[in-house]
């Protein structure tokens, strides 16, 4: 068994850090005061404070408590907020580690182990567009990632402004030797995983893919930063998440995926969630394996509102809502396979284990929006999220269960996405004149489905027909130009 902690039941208080408390110093006020003031309250700063525009992690000296110091905080006068720093929880369950028939069914489902055929998101299928998400870094702000891992180890994004292994903090960002990410938990640049998490995460999004070894991940090359704040009993806290999403954010992350919660409102949180968006990062969230509808009992981070979140349920190889899985028409915008999901594990370079969850979906997601990212650099955040959601699969199971009533598709989603620009991603061109027929040729990528526009003023383009390539990536179909007009006629995919 995998020992998780267990979800369920009823709403529990949220559990914070004895010791600690987040503090926002109001702005402009004279630093002297609040370090006399710090004194005072026998509050001392953590080494972890030089991040996220002043926020400071404050020490609670012994004989103090949490409340008292909140109390004392607010009294002050000295700072804009302060709140307890609180315990964040791997959105995992637990799960048996039995083999279970039609591995990898979240990906292609043959309808093995009473699952349903098709009931996937058509990863094949989007893989005849692009498997290389190589130019994107997507971090993964988990338990860490067993760096070692034959099928992770080359999709492992590298520092390169970091020598490795000599002792020396060569770019000057605070952490030594951060090779592939950091442990924000010791505050070294070691994120090995020593609970499994974090490498299963990894894996379902960005498995090497066509190397002969393991699983393919979504992507089957992307970057994944390794940044670790959850511990051996996949619990961590908001001001060690905040620290990794930071550092995702200041080196080139495009995603964020952030498969746990817990803990109550926090504005630090939510201030870590608002920067990533100013860096055009999609912030990818479980919904939370309690069961239960996010609408009526929130949960965080994935109850917060920001835009460039996309927040993602859990579903079975059936195409259920899984049983754990939060919900809500209003707050969960799409689901993903989450159950029996079988990925890289941290045991052994050679690991691999199923896992159910919330945890597992998210994945899904950050790996989708990886390839599309890929697929059309030019894409904002908003128009990657809208791509995915407006192309998700629509299911019973999910219809007023979550915003887009679907499951992940990849391969609509993007198709979606190549919709939304003007610029031919295939430039065919061809004058067609008026009510002239002939015959247009497409070379192209094999066996995959493009639309054929017109146009007579070269802003206006209207989609006409489609047309399929054979395996050899040719195709053509017959046209005729609009009557009283010369045509001109592209090919997008
Ligand atoms: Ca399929
Ligand atoms: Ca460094
Ligand atoms: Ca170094
Ligand atoms: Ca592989």
């Amino acid at each position: 068994m995998l020992h998780f902690p267990a979800q369920g039941g009823p709403p529990r208080p949220p559990r914070f850090l004895h010791d600690r408390v987040i503090v926002a110093p109001k702005e402009g006020i004279d630093p002297a005061a609040f370090e006399q003031w710090m004194r005072s309250a026998n509050l001392t700063t953590t080494q972890r404070h030089d991040w996220l525009g002043g926020l400071r992690v404050l020490t609670i000296g012994d004989g103090r408590s949490v409340d008292d110091t909140l109390a004392r905080a607010q009294a002050s006068g000295l700072v804009e907020w302060v709140e307890p720093d609180y315990i964040l929880t791997a959105f995992q369950r637990p799960n048996d580690a039995e083999f279970i028939a039609g591995s990898l069914w979240n990906l292609e489902n043959v309808g093995a182990a009473s699952g349903v055929p098709d009931a996937d998101i058509d990863a094949t299928e989007a893989w005849d567009r692009i498997t290389d998400a190589s130019s994107i870094i997507v971090a993964v702000v988990d338990s860490g990632i067993l760096t070692t891992h034959e099928d992770l180890a080359a999709n492992l994004w590298t520092n390169p402004s970091e020598t490795a292994g000599n002792g020396v903090d060569d770019d000057g960002n605070g952490i030594i030797d951060d090779l592939h990410g950091i442990n924000a938990i010791t505050g070294s640049g070691d994120p090995t995983d020593d609970v499994g998490h974090g490498t299963h995460v990894a894996g379902i999004l960005g498995a090497v893919g066509n190397n002969g070894r393991g699983i393919t991940g979504i992507a089957w090359k992307v970057q994944i930063m390794a940044l670790k704040f959850l511990n051996a009993e996949g619990e961590g806290s908001t001001s060690t998440a905040i620290q990794c999403m930071d550092y995702a954010r200041s080196h080139g992350a495009r995603i964020i995926n952030a498969s746990w919660g817990g803990g109550s409102r926090s504005r630090s949180l939510e201030l870590a969630i608002q920067r990533a968006r100013a860096a055009g990062i999609v912030f990818v969230v479980a919904a939370g394996n309690e069961g239960s509808n996010n609408d009526a009992t929130p949960s965080y981070p994935a109850s917060y509102t920001t835009d460039n979140m996309v927040v993602v349920a859990a579903t079975t190889r059936a195409d259920a809502l899984a049983s754990y899985s939060n919900f809500g028409a209003s707050t969960v915008d799409l689901a993903a396979p989450g159950s029996d999901i079988r990925s890289a594990w941290f045991t052994s370079s050679r690991g691999y284990a199923d896992a159910s969850g919330t945890s597992m979906a998210a994945p899904h997601v950050a790996g989708a929006l990886a390839l599309l990212a890929a697929r059309y650099p030019g894409a904002t955040y908003l128009q990657l999220i809208d791509a995915i959601l407006q192309s998700a699969d629509p299911l019973a199971s999910l219809t007023g269960r979550v915003v887009s009533g679907g499951r992940l598709n990849v391969d609509r989603a993007l198709a979606t996405l190549g919709s939304f620009f003007t610029t031919p991603v295939s430039l065919v061109l061809q004058r067609g004149v008026t009510a002239d027929a002939f015959t247009l040729q497409i070379t192209g990528s094999a066996s995959t489905l493009y639309t054929i526009e017109g146009t007579s003023d070269f802003d206006n383009w209207t989609a006409i027909t489609t047309v399929a390539t054979d395996a050899s990536g040719t195709g053509s179909v017959s046209l005729t130009s609009a009557s009283a007009a010369t045509q001109f006629f592209r090919v997008r995919q």
